[in-house]
C-alpha cells in the first residue's frame, strides 16, 4: 500500500472503531481505523473497502463497497446481526456428537443456502468420537441430496486437503453451533486464532466472539461465532417445500396442487418419506419450518 493510495481491501476482522484488513496487493493484515463519522455501514468480515494510507502509516477506511451477499441472521430481542459479506458458499459445521448433532439447524442452513443461491457444504466432525459408521449414516443423507459433504477430524488434518480443494475459489462461511469444531477447521486451513487485540478469549474455552477472514488462493474463508439457533424468516409451505430439493419431484404428484404435505390426503412427498425415498429426519426438518405456517 503506497503512501498516497487508495486500495481495496478484504476487512478480515472488525473491534468497534477499527478493522483488520488486507490489502489486495499484500499479504499482511493492516490495523485500519474506521471513521468516526463514517457514513458507511459497520463492515464485517468479506467487505470489500477503499484503505487510504493517512500520516504516520495510518490507515484509515474511506468507504465500503456495495456487497453482493451479506448472511444476515437474527438474534435474540427482534435485532439482526450480519455475519459476514460477499460470501457464495456456507460451510455448515456439525459435531456428529458434543454437541448432539442438531439434523434442523442443518436443514436450514442448507434451506437458507438454496433460498439465496449460495452454495452449500456440509462439514461433519467428531466421527473419532462417534463411529464411522455414524458419521457415514450422516453424511449419505446430505450426498443424497447434493450437499457436498465431509467428514473431518481437523487436530488429527483429516479431511483437510480434501476441503481445501472443495473451497479452491470459493468464499466460504463456516456456519455452526459453539463448540462443533468450526475454529480448528479454520486453524487447519491456515487461519490465524487471535488477529491483534481485536479478539478476547472466552473464559476457559476458546470461544471464537468475532468473525475473521483467512484468505484461500483465490477465495476466503470466515470463522464465526457459534450460533445457538438458526431461524429463516417465515414463508408458506409451498415455499418451504422448494427449498428442500428431493420433495420438488413428488411434490408435483401430490392430489392437491397446493398441498402442505403435513396431513393431506394422497401426499407424493409423505409417501416418499415412508418408502425411504426421502431421509425421515429430512421431512422431520421440514414439518418444523412449514408446520407452524400458514400455506
Ligand atoms: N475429538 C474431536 N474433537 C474435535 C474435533 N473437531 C473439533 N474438536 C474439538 O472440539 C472443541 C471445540 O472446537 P472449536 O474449533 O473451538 O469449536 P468452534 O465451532 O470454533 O466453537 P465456537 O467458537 O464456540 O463457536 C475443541 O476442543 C476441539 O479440539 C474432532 O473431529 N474430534
Ligand atoms: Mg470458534
Ligand atoms: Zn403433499
Amino acid at each position: 500500500m503506497s503512501e498516497d493510495g487508495l486500495r481495496r481491501a478484504r476487512v478480515i476482522a472488525v473491534g468497534r472503531n477499527s478493522a483488520w484488513i488486507v490489502a489486495e496487493d499484500e499479504d499482511e493484515p493492516r490495523l485500519a481505523s474506521l471513521r468516526r463519522s463514517a457514513t458507511y455501514a459497520m463492515p464485517v468480515p468479506g467487505d470489500l473497502v477503499d484503505a487510504r494510507v493517512i500520516a504516520d502509516d495510518r490507515v484509515v477506511v474511506d468507504g465500503v463497497h456495495p456487497r453482493s451477499f451479506a448472511l444476515i441472521r437474527r438474534t435474540g430481542g427482534g435485532r439482526t446481526k450480519t455475519m459476514a459479506a460477499n460470501v457464495d458458499t456456507i460451510a455448515i459445521v456439525a459435531a456428529l456428537v458434543e454437541p448432539a448433532l442438531h439434523f434442523t439447524m442443518i436443514d436450514q442452513l442448507v434451506a437458507f443456502a438454496v433460498q439465496h443461491e449460495v452454495s452449500p457444504l456440509l462439514l461433519l466432525t467428531k466421527a473419532d468420537l462417534a463411529g464411522e459408521e455414524a458419521a457415514e449414516r450422516v453424511a449419505a443423507i446430505y450426498r443424497a441430496v447434493d450437499v457436498p459433504t465431509l467428514i473431518l477430524q481437523p487436530k488429527a488434518g483429516r479431511g483437510i486437503d480434501g476441503l481445501r480443494e472443495l473451497l479452491a475459489s470459493r468464499r466460504a462461511l463456516l456456519v455452526g453451533n459453539s463448540g462443533v469444531g468450526k475454529s480448528s477447521i479454520f486453524r487447519a486451513l491456515g487461519g490465524i486464532g487471535v488477529v491483534g487485540d481485536l479478539s478476547r478469549f472466552g473464559r476457559g474455552r476458546q470461544t471464537t466472539t468475532s468473525a475473521r477472514l483467512v484468505r484461500l488462493g483465490e477465495g476466503f474463508l470466515i470463522d464465526s461465532p457459534g450460533i445457538g439457533e438458526f431461524d429463516l424468516d417465515p414463508m408458506p409451505a409451498t415455499e418451504a417445500a422448494w427449498l428442500f430439493a428431493e420433495m420438488r419431484e413428488p411434490a408435483t404428484r401430490c392430489r392437491f396442487a397446493n398441498c402442505r404435505h403435513l396431513s393431506e390426503p394422497d401426499c407424493a412427498v409423505r409417501r416418499a418419506v415412508s418408502e425411504g425415498r426421502i431421509a425421515a429426519t429430512r421431512y422431520a426438518s421440514y414439518v418444523e419450518i412449514a408446520g407452524a405456517r400458514p400455506a
